[in-house]
């Protein structure tokens, strides 16, 4: 059989390869083989070995990974990709001390970009889109989760979900779609946010019948819905067929990651506030814990999620950017690695746990991202690293050499870029 593609001379390959969403402890445990290389055939990884054995190979083209890093492509479980506009203008309140929450009840925050979302045309928030979808591919990132949320009413949420699905359809990287009409309350629905919450709800059969979306999710927060809207809006998507995510205790402590498992839903978001029960219960149950770091660091704030606390009680967590316009405008997951390191004090096995196989199963993508294995889509990654505690160590900067989805190299570092030596 001739290989469509070889990796070769493969220092350290972390093939994260698991049988479900690893927890706790065993999010620590990594497996890092040495000297290795990985056959490409028909867009699927078929053959994993020692580069030694590659010369007995037949293959049309290799790269060579320089005696460097190896990893699945990243999984980015949780973005607000599709948006119009930018809110770079609140920079300024943010630093007067303006809280983020007070920004949104004066009108602006989510508000102000739903403005721009309805404004913009399809074709606008597409160009966006695929603009800010190629700069995540750049930082590795292979599969990503869309939020709808910046329309509020049946005609721009539909239009956001439209340009998630174009995306999935026009760029290599895999968009999976979410529908998050209950993200904020629209001004004219101000007086009667159970109204809002009807008219989004009553838009859910026509979402499953176009197959807009795999996951409702709801913004459960002070000001915006309470446990009790989130639980019985939740409830009705679940009925609807559709798997629940929640925006849960990322800024005040509400008892969002209680919901979340009491739903059974795929993945608590946030859990910022996640109180010692609601911890306990999580790491008795399916649901997956999506940390985003990037929102504490981005608002200021002193407290992170409890992940040091949440691994140690069993958890599976996962790491995301949250990508959005207002609480944390980055498409640079590995810069979210690194505050997991600083901030969250993760290890950096857990780290590699928490943007490959447990970000793939928090969007019910377990199966075919996250992983490198045999007879699986070679979604991979070579890095400019010499091995993999580098990556969080060395930040803020992009350290992907070359990315593969499903067997094309879709990116490549461009010319006049110096590779680093090899330690
Ligand atoms: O646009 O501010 N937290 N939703 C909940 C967001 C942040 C996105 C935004
Ligand atoms: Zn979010």
């Amino acid at each position: 059989m001739k290989l469509d593609l070889v990796i070769r001379n493969i220092g350290q390959l972390l093939t994260m390869a698991a049988g479900g969403p690893v927890k706790g402890k065993d999010m620590n445990q990594l497996s890092v083989e040495t000297d290795m290389a990985i056959g490409v055939k028909d867009g699927n990884v078929v053959w994993i070995g020692k580069d030694a054995e590659v010369n007995d190979l037949q293959y049309d083209r290799f790269i060579n990974a320089n005696g460097k890093l190896v990893t699945p492509g990243l999984v980015d479980p949780h973005t607000h990709l599709v948006f119009g506009g930018s809110r770079e203008h609140e920079m300024a309140l943010k630093q007067q001390g303006v809280p983020y929450l007070d920004i949104l009840k004066q009108g602006g925050g989510i508000l102000s970009t739903v403005r721009a979302t309805r404004q913009a045309t399809e074709e606008e928030l597409f160009e966006k889109g695929m603009f800010h979808l190629q700069r995540m591919m750049s930082y590795g990132i292979t599969t990503v989760e869309a939020k709808s949320g910046y329309g509020l009413n049946e005609e721009t949420e539909l239009k956001q979900l439209r340009v998630a699905r174009r995306l999935n359809e026009h760029h290599p990287v895999d968009v999976v779609s979410t529908f998050l009409g209950a993200h904020a309350i629209p001004t004219e629905y101000k007086e009667d946010p159970d109204a809002f919450l009807e008219a989004m709800l009553a838009m859910l059969p026509d979402i499953k019948k176009q197959g807009l979306a795999e996951f409702v999710d709801i913004f459960c927060e002070t000001g915006v819905f309470s446990v009790d809207q989130s639980r019985a809006f939740l409830q009705k998507a679940k009925e609807y067929g559709f798997d629940v995510k929640i925006h849960a205790d990322e800024i005040d402590p509400l008892g969002g990651t209680e919901l979340a498992v009491e739903l059974g839903a795929i993945s608590g978001d946030h859990l910022v506030g996640a109180s010692h029960q609601g911890i306990h219960a999580l790491a008795s149950s399916h649901t997956i814990a999506v940390l985003l770091p990037g929102t504490s660091f981005y608002l200021g704030k002193e407290s992170y999620a409890k992940a040091r606390k949440m691994i140690e009680a069993g958890v599976a967590v996962a790491l995301s950017t949250d990508f959005n316009p207002g609480s944390s405008p980055t498409e640079n997951l590995q810069f979210i690695m690194s505050l997991a390191a600083l901030k969250l004090k993760m290890t950096p096995e857990e780290i590699w746990h928490a943007v490959t196989v447990n970000a793939a199963y928090a969007i019910n993508r377990g199966n075919v991202a996250g992983q490198i294995r045999i007879g699986r889509p070679a979604d991979i990654v070579v890095w400019d690293a010499p091995n993999y505690q580098y990556v969080p160590y060395h930040y803020g900067v992009n350290h992907v050499n070359t990315v593969i989805k499903a067997g094309n190299i879709v990116y490549e570092r461009g010319e006049g870029y110096v590779s680093s030596p090899v330690s």
